[in-house]
């Protein structure tokens, strides 16, 4: 079996409005998203999130929650991608444009959904209600969705600890 690929994503809610960075290069390139990458080696998950959240905008936030946990299988690759979603509503620092990332703010009544990964818009409103959710979504391609499991959940089943053990550091 091959281990899943760590990745983390963060969105910072403030009332009516969620910041989002256009991709300017690489995987998700022309998308609008959250701001993340992967988890390196000796960083817990939500140290990995805070740090990229600062490399792609130049914020800092120091109360991530984690509040979703998505995988994704692409048809053709054994290595599954392990999302795990963070929302903050407070950060120091000017949201700035970064080599990867254009923030802009956007209303919560006018998400980009027609620019954004397609498994965006059914979990996003459940992020939205400040809710926390469980997905899978199987993609061929990065545009067509072949299956979609997702859940409303109270209490997200993996933590940290979890990521020790699988990667050796306990
Ligand atoms: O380091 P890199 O830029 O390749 O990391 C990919 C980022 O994209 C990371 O923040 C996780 C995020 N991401 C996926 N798939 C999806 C998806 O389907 N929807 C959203 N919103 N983000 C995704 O890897």
């Amino acid at each position: 079996m091959v281990a899943n690929k760590l990745l983390t994503l963060v969105l910072i809610r403030q009332c009516n409005r969620v910041l989002l960075g256009y991709k300017k290069k690489g995987f998700g390139v022309g998308r609008w998203n959250g701001f993340g990458g992967k988890v390196e080696q000796g960083e817990t998950i939500q140290q990995a999130a805070a740090r990229e959240l600062h490399e792609e905008c130049g914020v800092e936030a120091h109360s991530l929650e984690e509040i979703g946990l998505l995988k994704f299988e692409f048809v053709g690759d054994p290595q599954w991608l392990e999302v795990h979603v963070f929302t903050a509503d407070t950060f120091k620092g000017e949201p700035t444009e970064s080599e990867e990332m254009r923030p802009q703010w956007y209303n919560i009544h006018s998400i980009p959904f027609n620019d954004m990964w397609p498994d965006d818009k059914y979990w996003f409103p459940i992020f939205l209600k400040g809710a926390k959710f469980s997905g899978y979504f199987k993609f061929e391609g990065h545009n067509n969705i072949l299956k979609t499991e997702l859940k409303e959940v109270e209490k997200l089943h993996y933590n940290d600890y979890e990521h020790f053990k699988l990667n050796g550091i306990v």
